[in-house]
């Protein structure tokens, strides 16, 4: 399901100047015969940002997802990138949630960073999700122009690729927005806000539950502290 958008985000990144780094063989691929799921992680080095990861799981027709995280430098205020696709192929389900992921709420910082994001959700309403989050708090790393979707086979198909793509080019384009930090964050702020993100998401995280489910408690305490959360 999720195939061509992974392939897609790992063109960017390269053209981008990203490079792949080593990781742990245990983190690249995992695979768990008795619950026949295999979940693959890179991690790349790209200009202007410190780390960016990503993540697809494949448990077949149970669960597929593709997850990616990227922080900038602590020299840039610019929002966290971050998405959660899964599809619950038995229930055909689909939960999108692609976002810029502010470090503070703030008009200013919105106003800077979030114009085409706004507009793209305003094109696609269905990506305007108003049911209640129930493991996070929207007002905390999450903006007022969230795309999320709760949809089924006509969103996955039809509008993800386009908002897929269309994210990826805003997101990219936030680095050529004027640099100077209007809203006074300077790197140290910065670096205590990206840890806090950390901090935050695995404690919050709904996956957790899920991945030791199919992969086991001990991995993915490991997968969690170490990979994905680094800094919690
Ligand atoms: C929801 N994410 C979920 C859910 C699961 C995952 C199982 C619940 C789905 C449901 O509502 O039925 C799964 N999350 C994962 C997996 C990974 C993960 C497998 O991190 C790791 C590989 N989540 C993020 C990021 C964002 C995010 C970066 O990891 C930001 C865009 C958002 N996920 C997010 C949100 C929900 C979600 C907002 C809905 C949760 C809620 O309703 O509170």
């Amino acid at each position: 399901m999720f195939d061509p958008f992974l392939e897609e985000l790992h063109k960017s990144i390269r053209e981008h100047g990203g490079e792949p780094l080593d990781l742990l063989d245990c983190f690249r691929l995992y695979q768990s015969d008795k619950t026949n799921s295999k979940i693959k992680s890179w991690l790349w080095n790209v200009p202007g940002f410190r780390r960016w990861r990503v993540t697809r799981l494949d448990a077949g027709s149970r669960l597929q997802v593709l997850n990616s995280v990227a922080y900038p430098t602590f020299n840039k205020d610019q929002p966290i990138m971050g998405m959660d696709l899964l599809w619950f192929g038995i229930k055909k389900k689909l939960v999108a949630v692609l976002d810029f992921q502010p470090l503070i709420q703030n008009e200013l910082y919105f106003d800077k960073y979030y114009k085409d994001l706004q507009a793209l959700k305003e094109t696609f309403p269905e990506f305007n999700n108003q049911t209640k989050m129930n493991s996070y708090d929207p007002d905390k790393y999450f903006s007022p122009s969230v795309l999320f979707c709760k949809g089924g086979i006509k969103e996955a198909e039809y509008s993800l690729p386009i908002v897929f793509k269309s994210f990826l080019e805003f997101y990219w384009e936030l680095d050529n927005k004027i640099s100077n930090n209007i809203c006074d964050l300077n790197p140290e702020e910065i670096k205590k806000l990206q840890i806090n993100y950390d901090k935050y998401s695995a404690e919050r995280d709904p996956a957790h539950g899920l991945f030791a489910s199919f992969f086991g408690k001990k991995w993915s305490d490991h997968f969690l502290k170490e990979f994905l959360f680094p800094y919690s």
